[in-house]
């Protein structure tokens, strides 16, 4: 009896252990699950096109690559492949550059023209009377795409027989800006802190190096800057460039290149020079040799990231200089070696009096057509910041003579946190396929950041990277699936989100029609609903101060007058928000005239941004006939019930998810119906102060009084 306690201990142990490795592995794991399939039908029908992989290539990128399409047909197959360097079987999956391949091989691809350097080529051929499969690019990083691509075919239970893809990146920087700090902390990070450990690199290297680089390339993104815009100078001293380098050393097999953030006065503070003025020739050959240094250490090095001049970052105007001038400078420095000056738009300023969503248009358009050809102009898909839901922001469509990119914030800094199931590429989407009219009607946003427009060589999209030490990577488990469309979404701006929220459920967790149908419903739908229960009809930074979590519309007392919510709701017994037209501040007419036409008026605004744009009374009739308080309110509460119907999709959804990962969802979803009710209280507390009206038919009582919400401190907020 004691030997058999003994041993049941020592049993439950080994269960309990397992079953914490299993959790951790499926949440580590990503969408590269690669879970075996079960329905012997398909694997049969798989295997039938499958028999084997030869690999022709030897570098280090066609080994990742050999070694990924092993492992996920093994997993998802269960059958041993072999990696072989001869073609002598039937059916099997020949993966190898352009050049490795045979010219009887090239002439069955037919024309490479039709990709680019990172694209690729998926065909079934019939040579020398058998079948078989290419995965082919002119590079050898345009072959990992393609497998990952040819994977993710089999991952999502799609057909494999004859098969033609020709695929290429529409931008050229695909890229995660990192707001990682050096001593770790991340910046609007919700995921615990950076991956990077820059105490023990260049010597050690952490798995999860590898294993990021692994993730990122299986999307296609193809830089990271490793660090912080509100940048630390010491990064570019040799003390850390030799741990970048390391970095580096373990991406770039990957197709990944490394980038960094420039503090623009490091000639002073690393550099013992007693300015940082971009006209001073010392300065200009300080930066010169910094370049020189780096990129003979990373000699493919992407270049650098600047926020100049903006909250408080120092940059040119510290001189009397401009944007042109800090950027061109930089821009000359990294030229001889084929980098990139990637310049920042997000600027406004306490001594500027105007609205703080036209002052990076305002400065920044005067610049068209002046910076040097490896700057890219890097915009918020904004004029504010991030918020749950803006207009585009109007440079796109007003600077043709320069390349712009688009900056999508993946952390959720004003979305909830990693608390928040908010499936982003939703909201991408909506700002890429806006339309600008820069060359009339069907000129989107993805239009002008795809260079289709203006045929500008350099192009590119980043995302703020919403990844850290969590066991996870995000935080929360939905929160890979935005870093997943990010990356999805950069190759080619034009995907649609449901596409891509179809695809990760069933690379992440299963392919269960029954499954896939409601949680992708519930995916594209939880995108309106922190819109509702946040900031409805066109409410926009309402925050609380400074971490940004949960409501504070009340806050009035900021140095700034554009960092307090009463800026842009303005509520008052009239109504509510911010007049952006004729009679207001005009910001409507940053747009073509063919938007703002649309944003200037009542009648013709999009209810969506009603209130972004106008100051508008509370009795205002929507339209669906509701005066404009009582539709508020019902938004706060539709919110509310989104995330309610939220939690019963997820509820019907436990026998398709591991426990662990269930469970994990489950509790989230909790705290976000809780937080969405404080957030519907609160605001709408807060507000009938001014519109003095009782709630409508329909929208729940407040349990909690506006003293007890204004009473609320968060003092440890993650990521402040
Ligand atoms: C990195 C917002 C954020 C800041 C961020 C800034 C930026 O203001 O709150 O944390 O700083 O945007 O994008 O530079």
């Amino acid at each position: 009896m004691r030997y058999q306690k003994k041993y049941l201990f020592i049993l439950s142990v080994f269960l309990l252990l397992f079953s914490f490795k299993t959790m951790a592995q499926k949440d580590y794991k990503l969408w590269l699950q690669y879970d075996k399939k079960t329905d012997a039908e398909l694997v049969s029908k798989y295997l039938s096109n499958v028999q084997g992989i030869v690999s022709l290539g030897n570098a280090e990128t066609s080994k990742i690559a050999s070694n990924e399409l092993q492992l996920g047909l093994q997993n998802m197959l269960g059958k041993k492949f072999e990696i072989k360097a001869k073609i002598d079987l039937d059916k099997t999956v020949i993966i190898g550059s352009k050049a490795l391949l045979s010219a009887e091989i090239q002439k069955e691809i037919g024309n490479f023209d039709q990709i680019n350097e990172e694209g690729f080529i998926i065909k079934t051929i019939f040579l020398k009377g058998k079948n078989q499969i290419v995965i082919t690019g002119k590079k050898e990083v345009g072959v990992l795409y393609g497998v990952y691509n040819f994977l993710r075919l089999i991952q999502t239970n799609k057909n494999i027989k004859n098969l033609n893809i020709v695929d290429s990146p529409k931008t050229n920087i695909r890229i995660l800006n990192h707001w990682d700090n050096l001593d770790r902390t991340v910046e609007r990070g919700y995921a615990g802190f950076s991956l990077w450990n820059w105490q023990k690199l260049p010597d050690f290297i952490d798995q999860r190096y590898i294993d990021y680089a692994r993730a990122n390339a299986s999307i296609g993104i193809n830089g990271t800057v490793l660090t912080n815009v509100n940048a630390n100078a010491l990064i570019l001293t040799s003390q850390y460039l030799e741990k970048v380098e390391a970095l580096a050393n373990v991406f770039r097999p990957y197709g990944i290149k490394v980038y960094l953030t420039a503090r623009f006065s490091a000639p002073i503070e690393i550099g013992g020079l007693k300015t940082a003025d971009p006209k001073d020739a010392d300065v200009a050959n300080w930066w010169k040799n910094k370049a020189k240094e780096i990129y003979k250490r990373i000699p493919d090095f992407g270049g650098f990231l600047v926020k100049a001049n903006s909250e408080g970052q120092p940059g040119p105007q510290n001189y009397g200089r401009d944007h042109v001038d800090g950027a061109n400078m930089l821009a000359d420095a990294v030229a001889p070696f084929g980098g990139v000056i990637m310049w920042r738009a997000f600027v406004y300023s306490e001594h500027d009096a105007n609205d703080r969503a036209k002052q990076a248009y305002a400065e920044f358009v005067t610049y068209d057509g002046k910076f040097k050809d490896n700057v890219i102009v890097q915009v918020k898909n904004g004029a504010i910041d991030f918020q749950p839901r803006e207009p585009f922001h109007p440079m796109f469509g007003a600077m043709p003579k320069t390349p712009l990119m688009m900056e999508f914030q993946i952390t959720q800094e004003y979305l909830g946190f990693s608390t928040h199931l908010v499936f982003l590429p939703k909201l991408f989407q909506e700002v890429l396929a806006s339309d600008t009219y820069q060359k009339g009607k069907g000129t989107t946003v993805a239009k002008v950041i795809d260079g289709s427009l203006t045929k500008t060589k350099l192009t590119g999209i980043a995302g703020v990277s919403n990844i850290g030490n969590d066991l996870n990577w995000t935080g929360h488990p939905f929160a890979q699936a935005n870093w997943y469309g990010f990356g999805r979404l950069a190759w080619n701006p034009e995907l649609d989100s449901e596409v891509i929220a179809d695809e990760w459920l069933r690379c992440t967790f299963s392919n269960d029609e029954n499954f896939i149908k409601p949680v992708a419903a519930m995916m594209i739908e939880s995108r309106e609903a922190v819109v509702n229960y946040m900031t409805p009809l066109g409410l926009h930074h309402i925050m609380d101060t400074g971490h940004h979590y949960g409501p504070g519309p009340w806050v009035s007392n900021l140095s700034r007058p554009e960092w307090n919510p009463v800026y842009y709701h303005k509520a008052d017994k009239n109504g509510i928000g911010f007049d952006r037209s004729k009679t207001g501040t005009n910001a409507t007419a940053q747009y073509a005239p063919e938007v703002a036409k649309i944003f200037s008026t009542l009648e013709t605004c999009p209810e969506k941004d009603l209130l972004w744009f106008h100051h508008v009374s509370w009795d205002y009739k929507l339209k669906n006939g509701q005066t404009l308080w009582n539709g508020l309110a019902l938004k706060y509460q539709e919110g509310v019930n989104q995330v309610k119907n939220m939690q019963d999709v997820w509820n019907k959804s436990a026998k398709y998810v591991d426990e662990d990962r269930f469970k994990e969802v489950q509790m989230l979803l909790e705290i976000q119906y809780k937080e969405a009710k404080w957030w519907r209280d609160a605001c709408l507390l807060y507000f009938q102060q001014y519109s003095g009206k009782e709630l409508p038919a329909g929208v729940e009582k407040p349990t909690q009084t506006l003293d007890y919400f204004q009473s609320l401190k968060f003092p440890f907020a993650p990521g402040n």
